[in-house]
């Protein structure tokens, strides 16, 4: 549609705020009836290169169930929002978050995945975070399913290796839309569901030994299950709370060709495609074309079901919500095994800087793949992670001078207007771990995004005490402006 009026900046309903995910977040791990999540046999990493995200093998996971250490696996303890919600939740409001963004731990509502009744305590948890953030004006943005799902369901069934997990899933959505109705308006079905892919963080299923060929067809039936459980799940979101939206949750990473050779760019588009097949299954109801060419050249068949190919088609996703961090460069087709951490970190970009665990910082690649994912969907947009994961020095006056982060959302967020203006439809923005928490990949506490400081060491060492860091007062003041003042 032709306008000569060109939006000029942020909306005024935009929803500004921060997320989290309960199993870096919470710690309570075995209280309250909560039974243990695949998120906490993860072994925190040895040094900062060494992602430990994936790398649950049968033996460690025996360990990991015979040793109770909070220090050995970390997300067990989080930074223990579990006790500290109410400061936690008047400090984003303090901070004048229209939106937080937090997960459910599954394993509190079903603790093995697989009773018939869900744990009263549990639900009553997530009643009290909802009404705190009713008290401030603040949406709660709920991720369903945030690497994560409870450790009965790897052992019964290995993970989402097996068709029934959707059936649990299933009963898990149906008791929170039906419990949470009219109090959450914004929920996303699988946190970065391209995840799957990548292993167990994803798929909650041991895959460790298998021949590559085998490993990827488990983790692309794995992630086809998934699908249709997410789509399940929009159906009866739409049925039980028609005011309620659900989206799907991408790890966007914008994929640059190594140089003008058309070899390269192609070797780029394939990867953007790979990336891109999550939400064009979720967005547009079906599995693209260039997929069944990408199977079958792999080896990989995957098993549908009557009925699947109508469920994707019905179970389309409202909006579509996404995290991005940095972009990457490719030379070559992608192998997809190479994925370690939560994300392939490709090749050097010579034009960019990188954070201190090596992810390139590109800002305008956030203006570019906006503009992508708007071109090819034409659904609201959701940045619903972003942020640098930084060393903070706490000075002895008890400051945290993070310039550095400062500097990097800032310059997002311009980029993030540009888009706006280029015609972009984007309903809000939550920065990732407004509060330092348990980093996804290496289960490390001294990676901080936060605006807020937690006095809590790598070793679980600390006050827990939480202090507001420079940014909290830049970016109160980028919220009181609407992202005008930056
Ligand atoms: C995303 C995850 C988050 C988060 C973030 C930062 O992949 O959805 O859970 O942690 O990345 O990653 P990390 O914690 O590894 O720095």
């Amino acid at each position: 549609m032709y306008s000569k009026n060109v939006p000029s900046s942020f909306p005024k309903n935009f929803l500004w705020g921060g997320a989290t995910a309960a199993n870096q977040v919470e710690g309570a791990w075995n209280i309250d009836g909560k039974g243990i999540s695949t998120a906490e046999v993860v072994k925190r990493a040895t040094s900062r290169k060494n992602f430990t995200f994936n790398e649950v093998t049968k033996k460690s996971l025996e360990e990991a169930i015979e040793d109770t250490s909070t220090i050995t696996y970390p997300k067990r303890r989080g930074i223990d929002f579990y006790h500290h919600y109410e400061e936690d939740i008047r400090l984003f409001a303090e901070m004048g978050f229209k939106a937080y963004r937090l997960s459910i731990a599954w394993a509190r509502i079903f603790p093995n995945g697989d009773e018939n009744e869900p744990n009263e305590k549990g639900l009553v948890f997530y009643d009290h975070v909802f009404e705190v953030c009713k008290k401030y004006g603040i949406e709660p943005v709920v991720t369903i399913s945030h690497y994560e799902m409870p450790l009965g369901l790897t052992l019964k069934s290995n993970g989402w290796e097996t068709r029934e997990t959707i059936d649990e899933f299933t009963k898990l959505t149906k008791v929170l839309f039906e419990r949470y109705k009219g109090q959450v308006k914004y929920w996303l079905t699988f946190n970065e569901i391209n995840a799957a892919v990548w292993g167990f963080s994803g798929t909650g299923a041991l895959d460790e030994g298998l021949p590559v060929a085998q490993k990827m067809q488990l983790r692309y039936q794995a992630l086809h299950h998934q699908f249709i459980a997410s789509a399940l799940a929009v159906l009866q979101c739409h049925e039980i709370d028609p005011e309620a939206k659900i989206g799907s949750m991408l790890a966007r990473m914008q994929t640059y060709p190594k140089t003008p050779a058309p070899s390269d760019v192609r070797a780029a588009q394939l990867q953007d495609q790979l990336n891109l097949f999550f939400t064009d299954v979720q967005v547009r109801g079906e599995y693209p074309r260039y997929m069944n060419r990408y199977f079958h050249d792999n080896g990989i068949e995957l098993e549908f079901v009557t009925g699947d190919e109508e469920t994707l088609k019905q179970g389309k996703v409202d909006f579509l919500s996404f995290s991005y961090y940095m972009s990457t460069v490719t030379s070559d087709d992608e192998d997809i095994t190479k994925v370690t951490g939560n994300f392939a970190l490709g090749e050097a970009n010579p034009y960019l800087e990188s954070s201190e665990w090596g992810w390139q910082i590109d800002p305008i690649g956030l203006r570019i793949t906006l503009n992508e994912l708007w071109d090819r969907y034409q659904v609201p947009l959701f940045i619903v992670e972003n942020g640098l994961g930084a060393i903070d020095e706490l000075t002895a006056d008890k400051k945290i001078h993070d310039d550095y982060r400062i500097d990097y959302l800032r310059k997002h967020i311009v980029e993030m207007k540009e888009a706006i203006k280029d015609g972009v439809e984007l309903m809000g923005y939550t920065s990732w771990g407004p509060i330092d928490l348990i980093s996804a990949s290496t289960s490390e506490m001294s990676k901080r995004y936060g605006f807020i400081y937690v006095d809590q060491d790598d070793e679980g060492n600390g006050s827990l005490e939480r202090i507001r860091k420079d940014s909290f007062y830049w970016f109160k003041e980028v919220i009181a402006s609407n992202g005008e003042k930056l």
